[in-house]
């Protein structure tokens, strides 16, 4: 059972996060940015999916940062024209976390896994759920050869540590789920073991998250530019499902919703 602010979502199957972007390089007409982006969780929401995730500022590797006041302008109108949808806020900006709860946000999807002292307690005195995240650095400097003795168990202690942290804070434990962060200062060979292994998170006891869509791992292993990796998207985001990830964090939604049909159907699931 994952509690979702207001919702309540039991997982007997899994779940498709929809990412909508908030930002002028993934909408081109950039006066209309919030309207392209409302339109396009409306979309997603049509297409299957469970939760829609909303970023205001992009978090990818090489990425420059935004300043709050734009944040806030980018995401809280959106949040507050779907009503009555499941939405994840992806932010690490405590202010931003406050303000997206106020408008309706239902969880918090921050890849700094609330180690800022005023996250933690503005989610602990919420009841939004929250997405706790694994990354190794800054996203600016992430990639710049990332090194790990045992990256199963460094991300493992990591999420243990951080599942425990925002218990001890009072978050219950049907609100948390973690995430191995592919891509967030990981090697193609550290992103592929953590694939490989990721039923070891399921062992946390909390649903595992796992976000490996149109990633540059993806890119690595088929030679496909970003517009070109839903296939491998798909196959990745089955493969998780398999090896234990309870929601998957995708662009293509109705590829992953028809994709995960096949899945539930052979493993007897229902398919509603
Ligand atoms: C992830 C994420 C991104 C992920 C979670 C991208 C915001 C990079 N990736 N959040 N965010 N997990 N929880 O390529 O893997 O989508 S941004």
């Amino acid at each position: 059972m994952l509690s979702f602010g207001s919702f309540q979502f039991d997982l007997s199957r899994p779940l498709v996060m929809g990412i909508v972007n908030v930002t002028p390089d993934s909408f081109s007409d950039g006066g209309r940015l919030g309207q392209s982006a409302i339109d396009h969780a409306h979309q997603l929401i049509a297409e299957g999916a469970d939760i829609i995730d909303i970023g205001g500022e992009s978090t990818r590797p090489g990425a420059i940062p935004v300043s709050l006041e734009e944040e806030l302008s980018r995401v809280i109108p959106v949040i507050e024209a779907l009503p009555g949808v499941p939405i994840s806020i992806d932010t690490f900006k405590p202010e931003v976390m406050r303000a997206a709860i106020l408008a309706g946000a239902q969880m918090v999807n921050d890849i700094d896994a609330l180690q800022d002292p005023l996250a933690m307690q503005i989610v602990a005195a919420s009841n939004v759920a929250v997405c706790l995240m694994h990354k190794r650095g800054a996203p600016q400097t992430m990639q710049v050869q990332p090194e790990y003795a045992d990256v199963l168990a460094e991300v493992n202690m990591f999420l243990r540590d951080r599942v425990a942290a925002v218990q001890a804070a009072g978050i219950a434990q049907d609100r948390i789920v973690v995430d191995p962060g592919f891509g967030f200062g990981k090697t193609l060979a550290h992103n592929l073991a953590l694939l490989r292994e990721l039923h070891h998170f399921t062992d946390l006891g909390v649903p595992v998250l796992a976000g490996l869509s149109r990633k540059s791992m993806l890119g690595a292993l088929t030679g496909q530019d970003a517009s070109n990796r839903m296939p491998a998207s798909i196959a990745a985001a089955i493969i998780a499902v398999q090896r234990g990830a309870a929601i998957v964090r995708v662009h293509d939604v109705r590829a992953t919703v028809d994709a995960l049909k096949i899945l539930n159907a052979i493993n007897g699931g229902c398919n509603e």
